[in-house]
């Protein structure tokens, strides 16, 4: 189903961060020296942790690394214009003063801040937007929460828990810290049309330009979310979003070393927005509160690049997709300009079937005119520009032409033999 979200500030921002921090962060990924293969966060679960045991972890847990505003410039450097953090995740420990559960981080641990109203003061000052995921389904701490272990879950009272914990925990989410872009919901489960609908119009009703996920199930979503690190191979009408991670988890595993380079996170913004997307990148903090350095250093690097490039980026459309691949790079689309991204440098591109007259072709970053011509065989019927480049790219993750042309939309023409 296309969904249009209505927000422009979400239509526009396309490049987001995701934080999972919670008490698995502690924990680490290795449980009595067990390291977990899977996914960090889902330690609890996969390693049968006692409910008891993980408790305790709260009784440790005291990041006093901690800096809401060191976050969120990090956020805005990198060119992120919205912050996702785990408000709650499936283990049922709120990361803020909650007043339903006492499974809190002010209540619970040693620390006794609350690092969610720290962020939205930041993000205020910041101007980046203030976003909460919340496990609406999934509650392993709550007796009658999904997945809650001791109780087989069609045992369980459903409801129960979300009148007594899922909503009240919402509004307070909705009531304590300002004005928030969206909720986060995810993994719905047995979430049913009625209980979807609820939470959408709980969320509405307190405030109404919050957006909600597409996982809250049931189509209620105000926007469609890909599967975890999925991004469609083809162009995609409508709002969507890509939650992805840096490494192979979402919440810190002190030995996952696996990071993408940040080339490859370039190339999957620019695959992310040219097919009409917003690509959610994940954080894991660790247990002090601190952003591995290696995360850091990549979220930099691709800030860099915004700095210089972001006109491509923001507020783009989805392109028109081309009929044939192109071995060195994408095309980010605006009304009237056509962004050609070369990350494989060569000293010329070639682009067949592109219709469209070019008024003018230039480096994005430096203003520097590129020579170009168009051609068009009446024989074979198609189109071609050729485009002479610099000798050395303007910046090795990335250099943009920018193209500027005549028509709103876009001419191409349709396959045929040369
Ligand atoms: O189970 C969660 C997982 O822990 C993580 O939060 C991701 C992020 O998209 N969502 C679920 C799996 O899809």
């Amino acid at each position: 189903m296309v969904k249009n979200c209505g927000q422009k500030w979400w239509q526009e921002a396309k490049y987001g961060m995701f934080i999972h921090w919670g008490l698995y962060s502690q924990i680490a990924g290795e449980w009595k020296g067990v390291r977990t293969p899977h996914i960090g966060e889902w330690i609890m679960k996969h390693q049968n942790i006692p409910i008891s045991d993980y408790e305790k972890v709260a009784c440790e847990f005291n990041p006093t690394g901690f800096n809401a505003v060191d976050w969120v410039r990090l956020a805005k450097d990198a060119g992120m214009k919205y912050l996702v953090i785990t408000a709650k995740h499936h283990d049922g420990f709120a990361m803020y003063h909650s007043k339903c559960s006492k499974y809190n981080i002010v209540d619970a641990t040693p620390f006794g801040r609350d690092p969610i109203e720290e962020l939205a003061e930041a993000c205020a000052k910041e101007g980046i937007k203030m976003c909460f995921y919340y496990s609406q389904a999934q509650d392993w701490h709550d007796p009658d929460g999904y997945g809650y272990g001791p109780v087989p879950d069609e045992r369980k009272n459903f409801k129960r828990y979300l009148d007594e914990k899922c909503k009240p925990q919402l509004v307070e989410l909705l009531t304590q810290y300002g004005d928030i872009g969206l909720i986060w919901f995810d993994t719905p489960m047995i979430m049913s049309n009625e209980h979807s609908r609820e939470l959408a119009n709980l969320v509405k009703n307190i405030q109404p330009d919050c957006l909600v996920s597409g996982r809250i199930g049931n189509q209620f979503g105000d926007y469609m979310s890909t599967g975890d690190n999925m991004i469609p191979v083809l162009p995609y009408l409508g709002d969507w979003e890509v939650p992805a991670t840096l490494n192979d988890t979402w919440g810190y595993k002190y030995f996952d070393e696996n990071w993408k380079q940040s080339k490859e996170i370039v190339e999957c913004l620019l695959k992310i927005n040219s097919r009409g997307g917003n690509y959610l990148l994940n954080v894991g903090p660790d247990g002090r509160g601190i952003i591995p350095q290696a995360s850091i250093d990549i979220l930099r690097c691709v800030g860099r690049w915004m700095q210089s490039n972001g006109e491509s980026i923001y507020a783009t459309k989805v392109a028109p997709l081309f009929p044939y691949e192109m071995p060195w790079g994408y095309f980010t689309w605006k009304p009237g300009k056509l962004f050609m991204h070369v990350l494989e440098w060569r000293s010329s591109v070639q682009v067949h079937c592109f219709a469209s007259r070019i008024k003018k072709a230039y480096l994005l970053t430096m203003g520097e005119e590129i020579f170009y011509t168009q051609s068009y065989s009446p024989a074979s019927q198609q189109h071609r520009v050729t485009f002479q480049l610099p000798e050395k790219p303007v910046d090795p993750l990335d250099t943009v032409v920018v193209m500027e042309i005549n028509e709103e939309e876009m001419l191409l023409d349709t396959l045929n033999t040369l």
